[in-house]
């Protein structure tokens, strides 16, 4: 018996660390900001009074991080042992401790400020693969357990056999149980330590990359007093109605799309940005040539093209980055070139027509997002903002290269994937609340939401009610005509079920399609459309 506890926590420890193991893995592909570890030491940072804080930066200088690290191993290592020795005599006991221990993993997942949803999909797996891992293992170990049991000298007389003896299963025999068991456990030990030793290296290169981010210290720009438009929020643009997307997107909440199944982690260091194709030279950029350019900073509307009518595909940020026409200029453009592919380092690419990053409108190639420095899911060191659009022909993030070309002659990742070559963002709108489905209490009801048609700027929008006249909405002032910008209007509805509809128009007159079309090859049509209950008062 007491053997079989020393296994049981043999199985405990192999089959947490491999849980956690993985969800260190998935993690560092999916949300590399955010691991179950990482953000368990995060909270153990926070809550240790800071006395204590500064007794282990005395004791253990920079190395506190690591004797943290040591000190979280050995007591979830503790933990596990004792859920598995638990585990071996009491069926659902080891698989609860586990349990409790994901859900804290979990639970210091959501307390920290950078997660995003995706940042759940680690602990969530590592939890339940502990679960399953620990309770096949502690299953074979019951069966050598009672395999060794009922080897033992028969108790009591010999049973008569029945008339006709229902097939039995063949018992395992001591041997047989063992090997099972041991079998498991030493394929479990195998992949912990292979798997160990891949997030050792992986996240450890992160960390190295992760720090060299926080290290950075953005250069201001070089605006004038006061600062240029585009750059500032202007009075009246915000809205101030409740429940409506912010007009700036906090960072966490800026939505990502790309093909990346592990987020590119960049060395900035290394990094550096060429110039080729149809150019007069061939220009190479590093990451502290670009810092020392004069930056500029600009809000710009993102979009991308596989955005539903009314969906959230679609963030607003203060980008800081240096005019792309600027590092193109120093190239030397070739007559007959009429487009950028631009190529990240996972070997993604988008097509952007030339005349986009050459004229006046501020495509950048930006290194900082609403005042840090690029997250590493939204292109860390640098990646490409171009208004008006839509992202997947201009967006590129951890770009390395931009190949000065033709349409003619190279296509980009997704026009060789159904969408097309030419991505201008459509003029759109969408209605943020009343959310669908809400009831509102009878009086004055406040539709309102973001309209962005970016670089021609919105005119204006309008609403309707239950497929009655169109009326102006209020318009909050623009920030400029590259980003989105709020609408509301107040409403006077009888109690019932309600229907609005809203509609931009744009500064060269066009009004938004009605007609409703699907997002590929080239952007969704149609309009936002909110039903919701208007209920009595009282
Ligand atoms: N390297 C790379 N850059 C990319 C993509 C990608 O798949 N890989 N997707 C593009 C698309 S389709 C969009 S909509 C934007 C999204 O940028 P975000 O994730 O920062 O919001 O990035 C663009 N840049
Ligand atoms: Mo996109």
């Amino acid at each position: 018996m007491r053997r079989h506890q020393a296994w049981g926590a043999v199985a405990g420890v192999l089959a947490v660390g491999i849980g956690v193991i993985s969800g260190e893995l998935i993690a560092a592909a999916l949300s590399p900001s955010v691991t179950p570890v990482s953000a368990v030491g995060s909270v153990v940072i926070d809550v240790v009074p800071p006395g204590v804080k500064d007794w282990a930066i005395a004791q253990f200088g920079t190395a506190d991080k690591v004797v943290l690290l040591i000190a979280m191993a050995s007591i979830i290592a503790l933990a596990a042992a004792g859920a598995g020795a638990l585990g071996s005599t009491r069926r659902l006991a080891g698989s609860s401790i586990v349990a409790v221990f994901g859900l804290l993993g979990i639970a210091a997942v959501a307390s920290r400020s950078q997660s995003t949803l995706v940042s759940y999909t680690a602990p969530v797996l590592a939890l339940f693969l502990a679960v399953v891992l620990l309770t096949k293992l502690l299953a074979a170990l019951r069966v050598w357990g009672d395999a060794e049991a009922s080897a033992g000298p028969p108790i009591g007389p010999p049973i008569e056999p029945p008339i006709e003896p229902a097939r039995e299963e063949q018992p395992v025999t001591v041997a047989a149980a063992r090997r099972r068991f041991l079998q498991g456990a030493g394929g479990g030990a195998i992949v912990a330590v292979a798997a160990g030793a891949a997030a050792v290296q992986v996240r450890s290169t992160q960390a190295v990359v992760t720090g060299q981010r926080a290290a950075i210290r953005l250069p201001g720009t070089t605006a004038s007093v006061p600062r240029p438009a585009g750059s500032v929020i202007p009075a009246g643009a915000d809205l101030g109605v409740a429940g409506i997307e912010p007009l700036v997107t906090p960072v966490q909440d800026f939505y990502r799309i790309d093909t990346a199944l592990v987020v590119p982690v960049v060395d900035p260091s290394t990094w550096s940005l060429r110039v080729t194709g149809l150019v007069d030279r061939e220009v190479e950029m590093s990451f502290d040539e670009l810092l020392a350019q004069p930056l500029i900073e600009r809000y710009v509307t993102l979009a991308c093209v596989s955005n539903p009518v009314g969906g959230d595909l679609i963030g607003n940020a203060l980008w800081l980055g240096w005019p792309i026409r600027n590092l193109l200029a120093r190239a030397g453009v070739q007559p007959g070139a009429d487009m950028v592919l631009s190529r990240s380092v996972d070997g993604f690419t988008a097509g952007t027509p030339l005349e986009a990053l050459t004229d006046d409108r501020d495509a950048l190639l930006v290194v900082g997002m609403n005042g840090e420095a690029l997250p590493l899911e939204h292109g860390f060191p640098v990646r490409l903002v171009v208004p008006g659009l839509f992202g997947f022909v201009s967006a590129t993030k951890w770009v390395t290269e931009l190949k000065v070309t033709r349409f003619a002659d190279d296509a980009a990742y997704w026009s060789t994937r159904g969408w097309s070559e030419r991505g201008p963002v459509k003029t759109s709108s969408r209605v943020d609340v009343p959310r669908s489905g809400a009831s509102v209490p009878a009086g004055p009801v406040t539709v309102g939401g973001s309209a962005w048609a970016q670089h021609r700027g919105i005119e204006g929008v309008d609403v309707r009610v239950d497929g009655g006249p169109w009326q102006r909405a209020e318009l909050g002032t623009p920030i400029s005509v590259d980003t989105w910008c709020q609408y509301s209007m107040q409403l006077e509805l009888a109690a019932g079920s309600h229907t609005v509809q809203c509609r931009a128009t744009d500064n060269t007159g066009e009004v938004q399609s009605e007609s409703v079309l699907a997002p590929a090859p080239n952007g969704s049509e149609g309009l936002s459309t909110v039903t919701f209950q208007v209920t009595e008062a009282g």
